[in-house]
């Protein structure tokens, strides 16, 4: 079993395709360390919900974020905190303004078991576009991969080409080694 900490019931339904029933949702608000990287993010955050839960399960914690071209990457790794203050709707319209309206979305997964700790990250190319399609979550509806923007997509079409299903991707074929 893993616990999968977050607060993102979008995040868990994707990894749900990949590690199936072993994972269990626990809603831990482990501190995320100012950081530009992710990965440093993401693993900070495994190591200390490891253990503040007991230490008895491994855990995974996926850092994900949007980056912009045409404004130096942002929001990056505060797209949570730009998402909960400008919203998506104005995210797009910061993107509208541009002529480069291409982005794209990372994510790293970290596993830490008290003896392993690896990451793992995806990445996706996209394109902002005005707000389509009622699926997923966060800023899918304003990010568009080949014609559709990831809110129009299934969860099994996002994960076959998104940040997470990347990033999953590679952690199940680690895990499926150990
Ligand atoms: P936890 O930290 O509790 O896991 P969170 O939603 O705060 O959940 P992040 O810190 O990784 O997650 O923040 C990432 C931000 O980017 C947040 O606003 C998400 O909604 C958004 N995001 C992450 N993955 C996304 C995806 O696949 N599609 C759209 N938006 C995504
Ligand atoms: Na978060």
């Amino acid at each position: 079993m893993i616990r999968f900490v977050t607060g993102n019931e979008g995040k868990v339904r994707e990894a749900r395709e990949y590690l199936n029933d072993d994972v269990r949702q626990i809603d831990y608000d482990y501190t995320e360390v100012q950081s530009d990287d992710l990965a440093e993010i993401a693993l900070h955050g495994a190591r200390e919900a490891f253990e503040e839960t007991g230490g008895e399960e491994p855990i995974v914690v996926d850092d994900a974020g949007l980056f912009i071209d045409a404004v130096g990457g942002f929001p990056g790794p505060y797209s949570a905190y730009v998402e909960d203050t400008l919203g998506v709707e104005r995210v797009w319209q910061l993107a509208e303004r541009e002529e480069n309206r291409r982005a794209h979305f990372r994510c790293v997964v970290a596993y830490y078991d008290g003896e392993n700790a690896e990451t793992f990250s995806g990445a996706v190319p996209g394109t902002l576009v005005a707000p389509r399609g009622d699926g997923g979550f966060g800023y899918d509806p304003i990010f568009e991969h080949e014609g559709k923007t990831l809110a129009e997509m299934s969860t099994e079409e996002k994960n076959a080409i998104s940040h997470r299903g990347r990033a999953l991707a590679k952690f199940a074929d680690w895990l499926a080694e150990q």
